[in-house]
């Protein structure tokens, strides 16, 4: 009998290791696989010398012993004395040791967060050190060490020096305070308001861990179409205990700041940003937010854009709103994001007692313009008219996280106010919850774009790094993915999302291939053939994604509200500029935007190096055809193809890519645990049957107006478009309510 109970014991506790849900994410620090290095690294590894001095050492010393322990499955001792295949980790202030064998010179060098990662000799003993300036420097020196491992990399010669370079490195939520989440299809939001204070959930903490991991440094905790309670005693208390927990781990808290806040919560009669009692309201509130929370961040601002209230309400400008916030936080060290999101010039009315009567006297001309430009044209004028403290958040691209977009104009022009970049890594346009696009591949190809607002090589990263414009504060967003779906991100590639975007905020230079390769590894394995399939996969999987839902510059077809699905038909929305024919244009004649001179000329918004390279329909590239010309549905294509045949081909690529994806993982089965494997599988297959739907719908559509029929060879729509058009999805996750 008792052997029985054994053998199920047994059978159910390896069933129970080998079953992953996610949870862990990339810091899963399984024991290495491969004997040879076991014993390499066992040998370079013998025990840590770590005084815990401060919160933030203690964290960083537990993780490097947790992540040693799960690494080399045997406890690491504390060591007094150094010894071969010590640890030394610490700061010259913890560690007499480090403050005796670094210059200072070498150290201030890396600045408030960089680290030193370096194999060395100490009275013949071979050692490797963890130093750095600050604390947070050695936790950031702890991660990167255990990656080295979790990657398999060779420990014997390291001398790693690291700083990130980009100062902001933020995640923005999108979390409304009944944890709903706009735009979020992992569940529901993880900050449980209603039981904060007193209850710290788990994952919090392991939030900041794996934040800290990929060098995050900061989090904006509610929606930018915000809630002004979040502003109020009770809510800043709650969000006073997140910072508790975060601040080890060098995380600062940042709340979006709702401009009518002093009407809604503060009993004033206007929220004009140059009113005196308003200036005093902000001042006072901010002067109590930092009571709570020491290291606030600052604020997040979306104004006078989709209905939120800002200060063209009571026509003054971006800037004036701004720095007024900007006033309040500068004595406490804070900043704010502005918000370059911006389209609505109908100011609107949001609150009850909110004052719509003041509109914007330019408002009839912007809303007649291209939204394309609208950013541009209402912040360009503003550049240097911000205070230091303030950073201008610009998104991408010039409409919305579309599968692709060029860059937004705005980078390169403003070289007096510090821009920084928001992008999306909850895949509103790229599949929801359930398709797998990796998107490093889409940053990349913005932060590598060049706007020349210099020279040749002013690329979207230098700008932002503030290398190009001297910035001397600088930040990126990204708006997160994260919800109380066990494994944070619902689709597992979602986390490679999350993962990819701290890395480039790290450390821009790196490449999509580098970062997919050790998010590989950590995450499934370091078997050969995993790390290439996968790698293949995720490379591959951005423009199969651009392909089947928006090939050749088409973009912001999707289906109203929610996004989810095709819906480039849509033709009744209040405003011109949420419908998609307003962006497709297409005609009997053909297909596209005018950009051009001949149309909205928003490419006049870029250097002339750009413009040049996008003005001829004839040499643009194709990726951004429809972007900017509007073109005959005959037009000759570099394919040989005619316009129309060649969106047929793109369709019908992006369906076979996710084919190609699907073929290439079933061949992992036996490589990647069974929970995992099933779980991606089936995306995939829904991922499969929806790049169909996108391909007929559109093809479907579109040729209500080339008139020609899909070439021979291409699969032909297995319903009508009637059919596509009647389908209906009232409960599709994240819809925030707005266009
Ligand atoms: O992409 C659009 C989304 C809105 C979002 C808005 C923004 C938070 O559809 O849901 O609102 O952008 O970025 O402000």
């Amino acid at each position: 009998m008792k052997r029985i109970f054994f053998f199920f014991y047994f059978i159910l506790s390896a069933l129970i290791a080998t079953a992953e849900d996610g949870y862990n994410l990339w810091l899963r620090y399984n024991k290495i696989d491969n004997g040879n290095l076991l014993l390499q690294y066992s040998s370079r590894i013998s025990g840590i010398q770590f005084n815990n001095t401060t919160a933030t050492l203690k964290v960083a010393k537990e993780e490097l012993e947790i992540g040693l322990q799960g690494l080399l499955a045997k406890k690491i001792p504390d060591q007094i004395n150094i010894v071969n295949g010590s640890i030394v980790a610490g700061t010259p202030s913890s560690s007499a040791f480090i403050s005796a064998s670094f210059k200072n010179k070498e150290l201030s060098d890396l600045g408030k967060e960089g680290f030193i990662i370096r194999t060395a000799k100490s009275n013949q003993k071979n050692i490797t050190i963890i130093t750095a300036n600050t604390d947070v420097g050695v936790l950031y020196g702890v991660f990167h060490f255990l990656r080295l491992l979790q990657t398999h990399q060779n420990i014997q010669q390291l001398n790693i020096i690291s700083v990130p370079k980009i100062q902001n490195r933020i995640l923005d939520h999108w979390d409304n305070l009944n944890r709903t989440v706009e735009r979020g299809y992992s569940g529901i939001s993880i900050w449980n308001w209603h039981e904060l204070p007193d209850y710290i959930d788990q994952r919090y903490i392991d939030y900041a861990r794996a934040n800290a991991s990929i060098g995050i440094n900061g989090t904006v905790l509610t929606n930018v179409n915000a809630n002004a309670l979040v502003l109020t005693k009770d809510y800043l208390v709650k969000a006073a205990a997140l910072a508790n927990v975060f601040r080890p781990y060098g995380i600062k808290v940042y709340l979006t700041a709702k401009f009518s806040a002093p009407l809604e919560i503060g009993g004033l009669k206007t929220a004009d940003p140059l009113d005196a009692s308003v200036q005093n309201w902000w001042k006072q509130k901010v002067d109590e937010i930092y009571q709570y929370i020491p290291d606030f961040g600052g604020f997040l601002v979306k104004a006078n854009s989709e209905g939120q209230p800002g200060p063209q309400n009571y026509g003054r400008t971006h800037a004036d709103g701004a720095n007024m916030l900007a006033d309040a936080l500068a004595p406490h060290n804070g900043i704010v994001m502005w918000r370059a999101f911006v389209y609505d010039v109908r100011v609107q009315k949001s609150t009850e007692n909110f004052d719509s009567s003041i509109t914007d006297p330019n408002a009839q001309t912007i809303a007649s313009a291209d939204r394309f430009k609208q950013a541009y044209n209402e912040f360009k004028p503003f550049d240097g008219k911000f205070r230091k403290n303030v950073l201008v958040q610009v998104k991408n691209g010039p409409i919305d996280f579309q599968p692709r977009e060029p860059f937004s104009p705005l980078f390169g022009a403003m070289p007096q106010t510090p821009l920084m970049m928001e992008f999306q890594l909850t895949q509103e346009y790229l599949g929801q919850g359930t398709h797998l696009v990796y998107e490093a591949p889409l940053f990349k190809e913005v932060l590598d774009a060049d706007t020349y607002t210099n020279a040749k090589g002013s690329t979207i990263a230098k700008i932002i790094d503030g290398s190009i414009d001297n910035y001397s504060i600088t930040g990126i967003a990204g708006v997160a993915n994260i919800g109380n779906e066990r494994n944070w991100t619902n689709h597992p590639f979602g986390q490679a999302n999350w993962y990819a975007f701290g890395r480039l905020a790290w450390d821009h230079d790196l490449t999509a291939a580098q970062i997919a390769d050790e998010w590989i590894k950590q995450t499934f394995s370091n078997n050969k053939q995993v790390v290439n399939t996968i790698e293949k996969i995720m490379i591959a999987s951005r423009e199969a994604v651009v392909n089947y839902m928006t090939p050749l510059g088409l973009h912001h077809i999707m289906a109203t509200g929610h996004h989810y699905g095709p819906g480039p038909w849509v033709d009744n929305l209040a405003r011109a500029d949420w419908n998609p024919v307003y962006y497709h244009h297409a005609d009997l004649f053909g297909i596209g935007f005018d950009r051009t001179a001949t149309g909205s000329n928003a490419l006049a918004q870029y250097k002339k190096e750009v413009s040049d390279q996008w003005k001829d329909s004839n040499n643009i590239e194709e990726k951004y055809l429809l972007w900017f010309h509007h073109v005959s549905w005959n037009h000759k294509m570099n394919s040989g193809k005619n316009l129309w045949g060649e969106l047929c081909a793109k369709y019908q690529e992006g369906v076979d890519s996710v084919r190609w994806m699907q073929h290439q993982w079933n061949g992992l089965k036996n490589f990647i645990d069974e929970e995992k494997f099933q779980q991606v599988k089936m995306f995939l297959s829904i991922q499969g049957k929806e790049a169909v739907w996108w391909r007929n719908a559109c093809l479907l559509y579109f040729q209500t107006f080339s008139k020609m029929p899909i070439p021979a060879g291409y699969e032909k729509p297995d319903h009508i478009l009637e059919y596509y058009e009647s389908l209906k999805f009232p409960y599709a996750p994240g819809n925030g309510g707005n266009n």
